[in-house]
């Protein structure tokens, strides 16, 4: 991926969060930072011109990418022509060519430090000379050794300021897994229930949606004694900093950098409270305006008659939905694509759930990369309630992850067909997730795909290659006669690596044509399919199969996870192969 700064803009415009003040707020910044730059420079006219810009845009009540819509960028005051073009190429690509070649003109890494809130250009070229610091972690070093206050104009005020910006700064640059807070979740919910003042307690925002990451948590707290519940939540072991502290929202810091957002409200607004702050925003905004056009006001405190000040709904969600005329919607559908029209004509899907789940279909023993022994995955398994599991270890090319040759496979085969005549109530599915060499061909002879129950191909080399390569090299692999599966279908790790790039339309026409599965890889930072391309999969006539890719026993607790895309996804039941049980999925699995 291209340059930080970029990416961190890019984020903001096509994750599926895309609050539009924020945007405003991301593009204001941008132009800001070519306004220092400009002022280092010494191009005062320009460097002044780039500031107004900045600071109109950041007023705007409307999202700037309307403005660009309607095409009128230039009638916002002070926005001129080169000035414009700066915007459009923001808002369209989330990158500015101006901006990273003034910053790469910059000696070093210093670009790095004027990220930090109170650091310009002057002042980061000033500790680049006279301190010889570079990067972030150079800076913090330097202000805790007192260093900094050997210049002049930095005092142990400027000092302290920089060391809470550093911290701010890596607190709202990241994002996390929605797989590495659930636990942090559990155990907040469980510590905040434990107060006597807490009627209910519920995690609300993106996390309730399920969003593959997220970026806080939002807790929200019903109680008549909002003060106790403060206090209680201040008083968290894990919690770093208290960021603001009041009766009805409070926030933390959690030791590893997380932000917590509590809300404290009444008990009569727990269902509309928990509807807003559950959003999304786009979907709230839609949902609002649905309320006004029947007279009513929506807000966190509920649905009123906006001429008598009725109050019409708002203890539960569904009192909610309800009144609006809409079916009630499911958390992970709440994201403006669609889910509100279906709603009110009644063909919303009945999503698929957890508990339908019954097998388990992508996971690695010691046979090749994973830590358990087979007999060890179905303990695991079973202490979950499944009722079946695939072993899919990795193939022979995969030479790091001791992947299996014909020879071995054959032994494992034997070995789960054994462990098959003991177990009762419980089958282990014989797989490999073979890997798809350069040219499309897989890694193992078909004499042995042939007799396992379930093989998932996967790209696992050259994620570089071109789309034209990438997409004949999965097609070609869908082609053999014994794939059920395309694992991890497009590559990606999120926040780590962007996916591949392959034409999804043309392997789901494939895949469609040779009855081929779509994976949703459940692990954290996989997530593959998406929720966006499950979804498109769907339409495009396919079933899934949903995998943990397990690599040691306690990780076939990540299978939720798989389930949660599903459910992003639209699908339904019949829409993923793991909610059949063990017989009909081994006929379906017979092409
Ligand atoms: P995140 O934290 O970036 O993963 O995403 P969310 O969706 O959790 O966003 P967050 O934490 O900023 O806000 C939580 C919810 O509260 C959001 O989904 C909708 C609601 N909300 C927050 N701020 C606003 C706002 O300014 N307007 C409206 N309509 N809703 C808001
Ligand atoms: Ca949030
Ligand atoms: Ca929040
Ligand atoms: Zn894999």
């Amino acid at each position: 991926m291209g340059h930080r700064g970029g990416d961190q803009l890019f984020r903001v415009l096509f994750t599926e969060f895309s609050g539009g003040t924020r945007l405003n707020l991301e593009v204001a910044r941008a132009l800001r930072e070519i306004a220092d730059f400009f002022a280092v420079k010494g191009d005062r006219f320009r460097s002044r011109a780039y500031r107004r810009a900045a600071q109109r845009i950041e007023s705007l009540t409307e999202d700037i990418r309307e403005v660009h819509a309607r095409g009128e960028l230039r009638s916002i005051p002070g926005v001129g022509e080169s000035i414009a073009r700066v915007v459009e190429e923001l808002i369209t690509t989330g990158r500015c060519r101006l901006l990273e070649e003034l910053r790469e003109s910059m000696p070093g890494g210093i670009h790095e430090l004027m990220k930090i809130e109170g650091i310009g250009p002057k002042t980061a070229l000033l500790l680049h000379r006279k301190l010889g610091i570079t990067t972030l972690e150079e800076l913090e070093t330097a202000v805790r050794e007192g260093r900094l206050r050997t210049l002049r104009g930095f005092g142990p005020k400027v000092e302290e300021n920089i060391l809470k910006a550093i911290e701010i700064h890596r607190s709202a640059q990241r994002r996390f897994l929605l797989g590495q807070v659930l636990t942090t979740i559990e155990a907040l919910e469980r510590y905040m229930a434990g107060s006597e003042a807490v009627e209910r307690v519920m995690i609300a925002g993106s996390v309730r949606r399920r969003k593959e990451t997220v970026g806080d948590l939002d807790l929200l707290v019903a109680s008549e004694r909002h003060l106790e519940v403060v206090e209680r939540f201040v008083s968290l072991p894990e919690v770093v900093k208290v960021v603001s502290r009041g009766t009805t929202k409070s926030t933390v810091i959690l030791r590893s950098g997380l932000q917590v957002d509590l809300r404290v409200v009444d008990p009569e607004s727990f269902g509309s409270a928990l509807q807003y702050f559950t959003g999304s925003k786009e979907h709230n905004i839609k949902l609002r305006r649905i309320a006004v056009r029947r007279g009513w006001k929506l807000n966190e405190y509920g649905l009123f008659d906006r001429r008598t000040g009725e109050r019409i709904a708002g203890e539960t969600e569904e009192s909610i939905y309800r009144a609006l005329g809409l079916d009630y919607i499911e958390p992970e559908l709440r994201e403006d694509r669609g889910e509100i029209e279906a709603a009110a004509e009644g063909r919303l899907p009945r999503l698929v759930r957890v508990e339908e789940v019954r097998g388990d279909l992508h996971m690695h023993t010691k046979w090749s990369d994973g830590t358990g022994t087979i007999g060890e995955m179905v303990e695991a398994a079973r202490a979950l309630g499944l009722e079946y599991i695939a072993i899919c270890d990795h193939s022979k090319s995969m030479a790091i992850a001791h992947g299996l040759d014909e020879a071995r496979l054959r032994k494992q085969m034997e070995e789960i067909e054994r462990l098959n005549r003991e177990l009762e109530g419980f089958t282990v599915l014989s797989g490999v997730e073979v890997d798809i060499k350069r040219d499309g061909s897989l890694d193992l002879r078909d004499k042995v795909l042939k007799d396992l129950d379930f093989v998932v191909a996967s790209v696992h080399s050259g994620f570089k290659s071109s789309k034209e390569e990438m997409t004949n090299r999965i097609v070609t692999a869908l082609h053999n006669d014994y794939v059920r599966a395309l694992g991890h279908p497009t590559g990606r790790l999120i926040l780590k690596r962007p996916p591949y790039s392959v034409d999804l339309e043309r392997v789901f026409e494939v895949a469609r044509e040779q009855g081929v599965l779509m994976e949703i890889n459940a692990f954290p930072n996989r997530l593959d399919l998406n929720d966006v391309n499950s979804r498109a999969a769907k339409e495009a006539g396919l079933r899934m199969s949903i995998g943990t890719d397990a690599h040691t026993p306690d990780q076939l607790r990540l299978l939720p996870l798989g389930v949660y895309v599903a459910r992003r996804a639209w699908l339904e039941p019949k829409d993923v192969v793991n909610t059949l049980p063990v017989k009909e999925l081994l006929r379906t699995l017979e092409r």
